[in-house]
């Protein structure tokens, strides 16, 4: 079968996961549609070869208008700083690439319904980089839910903590300027709390939402760093217009109640992604830190057996289990991307449609919008309201 030669943007954090996870696929997906690391992009182009070469991509690009009209790629992937995602979509799917888009899709609503539609028109493969959905227990809890072992779901709970810029020394870095990723903690981790909310409980139809920011000058770093930086003494300061944290409660149109929290000001806490999903006949927690365990508590069980039972989902479960290692030898943050790209690659090929869409960034991104506007006007929104 013809490979899905990709075209890379970006090689710093996310760059690294994604070539990583392309790397993996020809050694332990070796049975289905071949990936190449075709053309890796990036402006400076002195960075670029040094990626390029630790990265294993022979041939580089640095601008992205000529990289998406390329014919020696197939597939265009967006790893860059969110305010160049739409950007470069719209030009690759103009250019009839299938388009692999990291999270959070858009700035804003109306810019990620834009990419939808711009995807849904030219036909192209199309998928949002929400990787935390491939985590082996997510998969087994969205299973247990679908084959209804907890029934009908009242609650849904989910944080994301992090605690990397509580220190008001801590330069303002590209993730916490609006102009460059939409907003703070929400964006970088609420949406993938939320995406994980859609997948396994189902839409949310009206928010409530308080956000705040802490520190609220930073020093200024001369080059825009991604998660790291340091400022000089004497740094000039500006101003930080995103959320430090936010949190907000939800309906769902089922009638569950959602409760969400997002923040990378909770010492202690470095990835702390947590779910727990409660139930007329059972209930369900997650903690990333541990991706291959599902807690599950069974209210059908024997009375005197009753209890919260820890899941070790290595194999037999996941459907990728098999391409890893042998039984328990688990898996982690680095695999999930596989798996993204893995599905987006053979659905490519195949002209299927991927999951989780440029549609389900943007429906992400609507209750992103909804919960900045709820804050603002302290007041519950409508999702789609804005
Ligand atoms: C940084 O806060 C970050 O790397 C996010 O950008 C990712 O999406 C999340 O996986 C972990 O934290």
């Amino acid at each position: 079968m013809k490979p899905i030669r990709f075209g890379l943007v970006g090689y710093k954090f996310m760059g690294k996961a994604h070539a990583n996870a392309l790397s993996r696929l020809p050694m332990f997906f070796e049975t289905d549609v071949p990936v190449e690391r075709a053309v890796l992009c990036g402006r400076d182009a002195q960075w670029l070869e040094q990626a390029a070469a630790t990265l294993g991509f022979s041939k580089t690009e640095t601008d992205w208008r000529k990289l998406v009209e390329r014919e020696d790629v197939d597939a265009i992937d967006i790893t860059a700083p969110s305010n160049a995602h739409k950007e470069i979509a719209l030009a690759a799917i103009k250019a009839g690439k299938h388009v692999f888009c990291e999270k959070p899709l858009a700035l804003t609503a109306a810019d990620a319904r834009e990419m939808e539609s711009a995807a849904m028109e030219a036909g192209v493969a199309n998928q949002v980089g929400f990787n935390y959905r491939f985590a082996p227990a997510l998969v087994l809890a969205k299973r247990l839910i679908d084959d209804g072992k907890i029934g009908r779901i009242f609650h849904f709970r989910g944080s994301f903590l992090q605690d990397w810029i509580i220190d008001p020394e801590f330069p303002k870095v590209w993730r916490l300027d609006k102009s460059v990723c939409g907003s703070g903690a929400l964006g970088d981790l609420g949406a993938h709390v939320i995406d994980a909310a859609r997948y396994l409980v189902g839409e949310i139809e009206e928010v409530s939402g308080a956000q705040t920011t802490f520190v609220k000058e930073r020093p200024v770093v001369e080059r825009m760093t991604g998660l790291s930086g340091k400022a000089s003494a004497d740094a000039p300061r500006a101003k930080v217009d995103v959320d430090d944290a936010s949190a907000f409660i939800a309906r769902f149109e089922s009638g569950a109640m959602g409760l969400f929290e997002a923040t990378r000001f909770a010492q202690g806490h470095k990835n702390d992604m947590r779910l727990e999903i409660n139930g007329e006949k059972g209930s369900l927690r997650f903690e990333f830190e541990r991706m291959n365990e599902l807690w599950y508590f069974s209210a059908e069980d024997e009375p005197g057996e009753q209890g919260w039972r820890m899941i070790q989902v290595s194999e037999g479960i996941h459907p990728y289990w098999d391409r890893w290692w042998p039984a328990g030898h688990v898996i982690g943050f680095p695999e999930t991307f596989a798996h993204e790209l893995y599905e987006f690659a053979q659905r490519a090929a195949q002209g299927q449609a991927c999951s989780p869409s440029f549609a389900d960034g943007a429906r992400v991104a609507e209750i992103m919008d909804a919960v900045e506007l709820s804050a603002r006007r302290r007041a519950w929104v409508a999702v789609g309201e804005v």
